[in-house]
């Protein structure tokens, strides 16, 4: 067997920065940077993925690329996410190991693109046959569907993914999908009703107004003009490059594969529509007899007895939004859902966020962020850690910043932020996310656990210095500063129980199933979790499922601020490779070993290097390499061998013999040439 190792060949700069030599933070930028100006936006670290975001096509991504990485070792080829699915694809069905393929990086950096990437690879080289591309179809298929509902545009990414999403992919005993299931977290409702400057609703509103018919529009009793509505925001209604009418078409083809019934395309259109109309909804105050305020919906005369109508009107708009994206969710795993047995998981959520105003849901996509970096840092150091012990190879600790603190600072059950706004949210009296932030402040410099967090090396900040109402937070990719406004609000998440019953009490069946709480028979007097309770929750079954598959980790990287190509600004990047840790990532690899090789593929690529090994060594394939090692005199503590693999030190041992090996080749070829010349 030929086994190139294309890192080392004809490389644009370095392939892995595990061989990059001198190895600092300006020589891996500058690497990263070389590559990028030469489209190679993938670089590897040991098994990680780095990958850049070209923001535009390239030609690398079409069935022939699929064809060329298929089947080949991961050092074969040169880097590319084909070749990290690939790997993780040929694991799970050839040694039966569920795999999971975790995807981080900022707001913007190519995540949900790779995601994509990841899973038609996986599409492109596992089974064919009527029934399994039918699967297929639909899994893919899931995608427009949800970014419709879930993805929209912000100042960060004209296609912003504003919900966490985890999707397991179930595959036979031969390695063909069977199916899917889907989880999502936590929507980030609030932007239903209100945009930031510049960003937009939901695609779907638009690309409803943009692509539906005259006819539905007409039926649906919409107007096609977006600044009719006032949930839409009016500044940034058309984005460059998006086309919302094209896309409807998609989304709809796409439900339609998915296994949407036509009535319920209508009725999801229908809700679509109301949330829209709800926003027109205005109210005009009248005072009653008895001096209390009282609202009523102004064209149509019907008396409403919210004291606080438009947030009402608001909290109902977005729970009908959000409950219609979990309903969607549930729908699509109808369709998809089978018994397991082997997983790929893809996870895919919203990146880090760091905006001029920061609020409960920048802390919660930021908190998901971090609990992924802990998990990334456990992760890689106990997959070293366990490849040494099966290999039987002594380990050495690693220094690396533990994020861990900070998680705990949001998250520990007793005196985590989560925790003490929700003991707040349950508090009786007057509540306010003033009262919040004190308590926050409070307890912050009381409890003895804090400690740690208000010395020097503070991950929670507050001082006089800070705008009021507002705490900070030293999260691993960052300093965020958060407007503690509206917190408390958005925690509690609660609807007025008769506008549930309201609801409930429609005649839509859809609108019905999506208020259950509603129905006057089923009163439940028991205060529904909170919104940080359940996305905590769900967060830690998240990391539990992780843990039991084998990890595959691709960290996006965004080259520029501009969403532009060919733009790179070191100081961006140089932000992001600090935080991601790829510099202790890089020394983890290499404060050991840092590159390893099965014996069999190293014996076969060196070989000719030693008379006694070339042309055929019939031993067993680690003795060949050990007289190998020997014959070329390098020191004996550059390398260790273990159970399956040799582990070379340092690389500069691996770059002497593949200088060694690159002589011999040259040898050979003028040889050649002379032999050749001469029968001439
Ligand atoms: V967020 O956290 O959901 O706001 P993502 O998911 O990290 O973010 P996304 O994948 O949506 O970012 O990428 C942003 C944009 O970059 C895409 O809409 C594309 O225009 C562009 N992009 C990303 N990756 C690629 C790629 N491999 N090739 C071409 C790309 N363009
Ligand atoms: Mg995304």
């Amino acid at each position: 067997m030929e086994v190139k190792t294309s890192l080392l060949d004809n490389m644009i700069g370095v392939g892995d920065m595990v061989l990059l030599e001198p190895l600092s933070e300006d020589s891996f930028i500058e690497n990263l940077r070389n590559r990028f100006d030469h489209n190679e936006i993938y670089t590897y670290i040991g098994s990680v993925v780095i990958s850049m975001n070209p923001y535009r096509s390239l030609p690398i991504f079409n069935p022939d690329k699929v064809e060329e990485y298929r089947n080949r070792n991961f050092y074969e080829l040169s880097p590319h996410i084909y070749a990290l699915a690939d790997e993780a694809y040929r694991s799970l069905r050839d040694q039966d190991k569920d795999q999971c393929i975790l995807i981080t990086g900022e707001s913007g950096a190519g995540k949900t693109e790779a995601s994509k990437l990841v899973m038609s690879y996986v599409a492109a080289v596992c089974g064919k046959g009527q029934e399994v591309n039918k699967v297929k179809e639909q899994l893919l298929q899931s995608n427009p569907v949800l970014e419709a509902f879930g993805n929209a545009k912000t100042v960060r990414n004209d296609n912003s993914s504003r919900f966490g999403k985890y999707m397991d992919i179930e595959f036979d005993f031969k390695g063909d999908p069977l199916g899917g299931v889907i989880s999502n977290y936590l929507l980030e409702k609030s932007r239903v009703v209100k945009q930031p400057r510049g960003e937009r609703n939901f695609h779907v509103f638009y690309q409803l107004l943009s692509g539906a018919s005259d006819d539905t529009l007409k039926k649906l009793k919409l107007d096609r003009d977006f600044s009719k509505y006032n949930y839409l925001s009016l500044d940034s209604a058309a984005v460059n490059g998006l086309d919302d009418a094209a896309n409807f078409r998609t989304v709809k083809n796409a439900m339609q594969i998915v296994g949407f019934m036509e009535d319920e395309v209508q009725s999801v259109l229908e809700l679509v529509a109301a949330v829209l109309k709800l926003g027109n909804i205005e109210f005009k105050p009248e005072s009653r007899c008895n001096g209390t305020d009282e609202s009523r919906i102004k064209d149509k005369n019907v008396t409403c007895v919210y004291l606080q109508a438009y947030y009402a009107r608001d909290a109902l708009a977005k729970n009908l939004y959000s409950r219609l994206f979990s309903w969607l969710v549930t729908r699509i795993n109808e369709s998809i859902k089978v018994t397991r047995h082997k997983v790929m998981g893809v996870l895919d959520i919203y990146g880090f966020e760091i905006f001029e105003e920061n609020s409960f849901e920048q802390f919660i996509i930021n908190y998901c962020n971090e609990k992924l970096q802990q998990i990334f840092i456990e992760l890689t150091l106990r997959e070293e850690q366990e490849e040494y012990i099966r290999e039987g190879i002594e380990w050495t600790n690693i220094e690396y910043f533990n994020n861990a603190i900070i998680c705990d600072l949001i998250e520990n059950h007793q005196s985590g932020i989560l925790a003490m706004l929700d003991e707040e949210c349950l508090r009786p009296g007057t509540v306010t996310d003033e009262t919040f932030l004190d308590k926050l402040n409070t307890i912050c410099a009381e409890h003895q656990h804090f400690e740690s967090r208000l010395s020097k090396n503070s991950k929670y900040i507050t001082d006089h210095s800070l705008p009021h109402t507002c705490f900070r937070i030293q999260h691993y990719a960052g300093k965020v500063l958060y407007r503690a406004e509206g917190f408390v609000d958005k925690n509690n998440d609660l609807l007025y129980r008769d506008l549930s019953q309201a609801m409930y009490k429609a005649n839509h069946s859809l609108i019905k199933q999506l208020f259950p709480e509603g129905n006057p028979a089923k009163v439940n007097l028991k205060r529904p979790p909170t919104a940080g309770f359940q996305f905590k929750a769900s967060v830690g079954t998240l990391m539990r499922n992780l843990q039991t598959k084998n990890p595959n980790y691709i960290r996006c990287i965004k080259p520029n601020d501009k969403k532009a190509s060919h733009i790179f600004t070191d100081s961006l990047v140089c932000h992001q490779v600090r935080y991601l840790g790829l510099m202790e990532n890089v020394r983890v690899r290499r404060a050991g070993y840092a590159f390893r090789q099965a014996y069999e593929p190293c014996l076969e690529r060196y070989k000719m290097l030693c008379k006694r090994t070339w042309p055929h060594w019939s031993g067993p394939a680690r003795e060949g390499v050990e007289v190998l090692m020997a014959d070329l005199k390098v020191p004996a503590e550059e390398f260790s061998y273990g159970r399956s693999k040799i582990f070379i030190r340092n690389p500069r041992s691996l770059f002497f013999l593949e200088e060694r090996r690159r002589q011999c080749l040259q040898n050979l070829a003028t040889l050649i040439q002379k032999i050749y010349r001469g029968w001439k």
